[in-house]
């Protein structure tokens, strides 16, 4: 049985590709979540790509991925700077898990230099768009093995 790889993303995701595109491109959620699938799958990893407005679903997912999934990679947006609880559910995740940005949050507002998701995450990809996450799908494949 392949082992499984969750991809978990945030509020707002939903409507990449009309979001301020300047910042955060023009590939929709969709887009992303084929090349992800494609490039896991060309690993040896299933694919469980999920999206959320909601803190709590967030919340339940990460406490599913760390019983069910072998790594984690995370987009939880806003949340990575304002979400204790966030933190503390991937804190509880004894798989490894990476935090991936979009946009390089340290080139942005300060209030988005801080992510609680970093304390817990194995690493962090930001900056490189939707090639973050497969980066980190690489990343993820060789912590597991
Ligand atoms: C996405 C968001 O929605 C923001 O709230 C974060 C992140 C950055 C991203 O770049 O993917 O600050």
């Amino acid at each position: 049985m392949p082992k499984s790889v969750y991809v978990l993303n945030g509020p707002n995701l939903n409507l990449l590709g009309q979001r301020e595109p300047e910042i955060y491109g023009r590939d929709t959620l969709d887009e992303i979540r084929l090349r992800v699938e494609k490039h896991l799958k060309s690993l040896g990893f299933n694919c469980e790509f999920r999206q959320t407005n909601s803190e709590s679903e967030l919340i339940d997912w990460i406490q599913e991925a760390g019983q069910n999934g072998d790594g984690l990679i995370i987009n939880a947006a806003a949340y990575s700077h304002t979400s204790i609880a966030i933190r503390d559910a991937l804190g509880a995740v004894s798989k490894p898990v990476i935090e991936v940005h979009l946009s390089n949050i340290f080139a942005r507002e300060e209030y988005r230099h801080h992510s609680f998701v970093s304390e817990v995450a194995a690493g962090v990809i930001c900056g490189l768009g939707p090639q973050g996450y497969l980066l980190a799908a690489d990343a993820l494949s060789e912590l597991i093995a």
